[in-house]
């Protein structure tokens, strides 16, 4: 057995101190564990384990300031790490050394895969690729068999965030002999999935999808060097904006970043949550009891001041017959909390018209032969597309969003239009961007494409983000017109019910006209009525007619 030494990985730059150290020497440590804190002017960074074993010696003590390549501790690995490591490799679409933009939440996620060496090897342990997001996602399917023969693309497991559900493919062929995840795990880019045996790996592992990119990393076999392969390191930057959510700064508190994360999610003040970890570190549990806490006891004051919403009693439905429990999709449930929040939060006001849509129709009639040459289908959908980016680019207050707690409007230059999209895993949001660059036939494609991909829960997290407005239409199933939900942080919302000949009056006649019924949704704290009348007024005379976008 021989000592691997564990360093500093890329920490962005500037040295920075070690305010803790989580491990001590004796210690049996796993891959990936966090060893010890670092604390720079800008972020406070958990530093992982980058092999398993048992710690023999500590080369640092809190206070001493350390830089990349310093080194931490060392390890001897165990037996049966040792033998895992050895002649791995481990395939990732992590961008080599790559330091991630900072999020608006302030997260930098700092990625050290730093040694992108292909060698032959007999086993693959394969890692989440690019997934769109630096958060944790759950697995809730794994789509194949320990001692199942796989071939490069084939999806080896399932993946669902709050926004999607992605399905990982495996990057090379081979046998699955292991799953290092098990359904229910949360997972995040890098994280080692499965291993794999009889990979031919003289070539180099393909990339995979739904990654950007991907790369092949040798774990070093090789006694006291460093480690070749390190997780992601997760920092949290402290930042001077003073947290919308915080009356107090939350950089005194004593909490790593996922927790701190959580907290901006929850809106909590960390200072406020008493931490159970050593040297009173906050946890994510001691977040979760501390919002369980406040929940009651404002369900409790409520109750007694008569004020706030009074839950919905749990009725025992067996009582009054036979009943089917099924259990919803994490997307369900998560749209349920996003509408709660929206409806709770925006004040919603919803503005009904009709176009006339006689000429269009007639159009899109007329064009269903050369729609067949494309091999698509031309729905109303892409018109209605088309008419409100025109309508948003002169109304551009319905593509703002509120910041700053209210004290500023953000005005956005892009034309990003999400549309609903019904999925029997539920309801999701795919965002067609430029809308506004784009010609009907370019919008048609892309809705079909994007349909597609959600219904078949390919969608990739940032096809759904970056909209400025959504549309939710019902127009294939039917009904007069309703009130759409605003999806906030957007600042309104166009739904759109069934078109139906109606009889409409020209003045000396009444004539069968093809109406379209539109409902606008708009938030009143930034839209108001002469903004939304505005826009909606433009979208039924763009409809009306169509020969008006393109002026
Ligand atoms: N009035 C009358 N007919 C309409 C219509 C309308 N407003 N909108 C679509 N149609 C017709 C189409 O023309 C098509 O008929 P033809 O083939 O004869 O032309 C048929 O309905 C089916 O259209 P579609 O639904 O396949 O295509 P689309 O472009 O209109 O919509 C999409 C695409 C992705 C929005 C749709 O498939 C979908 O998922 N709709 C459900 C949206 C939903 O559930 N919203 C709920 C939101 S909850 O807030």
């Amino acid at each position: 057995m021989t000592n691997t030494i564990i360093t500093v990985p890329d920490i962005g730059g500037a040295a920075a101190e070690v305010v803790e150290i989580l491990i001590a020497v004796g210690d049996v440590i796993a891959l990936e564990q966090s060893l010890i804190v670092l604390e720079s002017d800008k972020a406070s960074m958990e530093i992982p384990a980058t092999t398993a074993g048992t710690v023999t010696e500590l080369k640092i003590a809190v206070g001493d300031l350390l830089s990349e390549g310093d080194v931490i501790l060392l390890v001897i690995a165990d037996a049966a790490s040792a033998a895992e490591d050895a002649p791995e490799t481990t395939v990732s679409s992590a961008p080599e050394k790559a330091v991630a933009p900072i999020s608006p939440e302030g997260e930098t996620v700092v990625n050290v895969l730093d040694q992108a060496v292909a060698a032959p090897t007999e086993a693959l342990v394969v890692t989440v690729p690019d997934i769109g997001t630096d958060e944790a996602v759950e697995i809730v399917e794994l789509c194949v068999a320990i001692g199942d023969q796989v071939i490069e693309g084939d999806s080896l497991l399932v993946l669902e965030s709050d926004k999607a559900s992605i399905e990982v493919p495996t990057p090379a062929g081979g046998k699955v002999i292991e799953w290092l995840v098990k359904t229910g795990d949360e997972v995040r880019q890098g994280s080692p999935i499965a291993k794999l045996s009889g990979v031919a790996l003289n070539a180099p592992v393909a990339p995979v999808t739904p990654s950007a990119a991907a790369l092949v990393s040798t774990e070093a076999p090789v006694a006291m060097q460093p480690a070749a392969k390190a997780p992601p390191i997760i920092a949290h930057v402290k930042t001077d904006n003073t947290n919308a959510a915080s009356e107090t700064d939350d950089s005194a508190a004593y909490a790593g970043p996922a927790v701190r994360k959580l907290a901006r999610e929850f809106g909590v003040a960390l200072v406020k949550v008493a931490g159970s970890g050593p040297r009173g570190r906050i946890l994510k549990e001691d977040l979760h009891l501390f919002v369980q806490r406040t929940l009651t006891e404002s369900a409790a004051g409520a109750n007694i001041q008569g004020a706030g919403i009074p839950p919905i009693p749990d009725v025992d439905f067996a009582k009054f017959g036979d009943i089917d429990p099924q259990p919803r999709s994490r997307i369900d449930k998560v749209t349920a909390t996003n509408m709660s929040r929206n409806w709770l939060n925006v004040p919603h006001v919803t503005q009904f018209d009709d176009a006339d849509i006689t000429e269009l129709e007639a159009f899109r009639q007329q064009m269903k032969a050369e729609a067949e040459r494309r091999n698509t289908k031309l729905t109303p959908m892409p018109f209605i597309l088309k008419a409100c980016a025109v309508a948003l680019n002169a109304n551009p207050k319905l593509k703002s969003a509120l910041s700053d707690n209210g004290e500023t409007l953000v005005y956005k230059s892009y034309c990003h239009i999400g549309i609903a999209v019904d999925t029997p895993a539920g309801l999701v949001v795919p965002v067609l961007r430029d809308v506004d660059k784009k010609s009907i036939w370019e919008i048609s494609a892309e809705v079909a494409e994007l349909a597609a991909l959600a219904r078949d829960k390919k969608l990739k997290p940032g096809q759904m983000q970056g909209a400025v407005f959504t549309i939710s239409s019902l127009g294939n199933i039917g009904g007069r017109g309703f009130t759409p939900i605003v999806n906030a942080p957007e600042v309104a919302i166009l739904g759109v019910s069934r078109a139906d000949i109606q009889p409409v009056w020209n003045g000396t006649e009444f004539g069968p006209r093809k109406m379209l019924p539109l409902s606008l949704s708009y938030d009143h704290r930034v839209v108001n009525g002469g903004d939304a009348g505005r826009f909606l007024t433009l979208l039924v005379a763009l409809l009306s007619d169509i020969r008006q976008m393109v002026m």
